[in-house]
């Protein structure tokens, strides 16, 4: 094939819609089955600690316009493999936990597991962003079993606390589409309000430990 047609071929891919619903269903699948080994770890728990460390979880597959934004920002050539082998969150699970100490027994726990491999780890909590943003980050690979054979597949999970998801989820909301600079009184702000979330979820735990000592 000349080098022509390959890119012809490539960009046929990239804006077909039903190939790329195809390309998406391992990431589903991927999704359901972490759902199945997270709800299953936190059943568990509620009956061997009579406590469940999981608030609430959430899962997105990353959509096609993004996927493709992310490939322009890395400077990669947007073809579906370069997709599959660089993009590392278009599967996505957010774990809200309860209490900082559950973020890492759930960390830990998902390291000592033989069927899913972490990759990476990005720990916001203990490395805040510089506008104060916090979670625990983990690229992992999951196999998924399909007609054809197994596939692993990339997915990210994003650990964090209730105060974290409060932070996060409005500030997104709040400078999502501004594309401008964000003026640095309200960066300040901004930073002022992930420090009080930070105190907060101190001061929860504590009143939660000495809760259990007292018990
Ligand atoms: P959405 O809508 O959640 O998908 P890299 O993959 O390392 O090249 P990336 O993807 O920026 O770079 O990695 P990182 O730092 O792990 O952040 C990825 C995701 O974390 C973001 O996904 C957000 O969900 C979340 N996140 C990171 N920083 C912030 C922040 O400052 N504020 C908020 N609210 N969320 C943040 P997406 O793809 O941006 O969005």
């Amino acid at each position: 094939m000349k080098l022509a047609e390959v890119k012809d071929t490539r960009k046929f891919e990239m804006e077909n819609r039903e190939i790329w619903r195809r390309f998406l269903l391992p990431y589903k699948f991927a999704l359901d089955e972490l759902k199945t080994k997270i709800n299953i770890m936190a059943e568990e728990a509620k009956y061997l600690n009579d406590y469940n460390p999981i608030e609430h979880i959430q899962t997105r597959i990353k959509n096609v316009e993004s996927i493709k934004a992310k490939l322009e920002r890395k400077n990669i050539v947007s073809t579906l493999p370069h997709a599959k082998e660089s993009i590392f969150d278009i599967a996505g699970m957010r774990i809200v936990c309860s209490f900082v100490t559950d973020i890492y027994d759930i960390f830990t726990q998902l390291s000592n597991r033989k069927d899913i491999k972490i990759i990476e780890v990005k720990d916001y909590i203990r490395s805040p962003k510089p506008n104060g943003y916090q979670s625990l980050h983990l690229i992992i690979k999951i196999p998924v079993t399909l007609s054809h054979g197994i596939e692993n597949i990339y997915a990210e999970i994003q650990l964090r606390t209730l105060a974290m998801d409060f932070w996060a989820s409005l500030e997104h909301k709040i400078y999502y589409k501004y594309d401008k600079k964000i003026p640095s009184y309200l960066e300040k702000e901004l930073l002022t309000a992930a420090q009080t979330a930070k105190l907060m979820d101190e001061k929860m735990m504590r009143i939660h430990e000495e809760v259990k000592r007292l018990n």
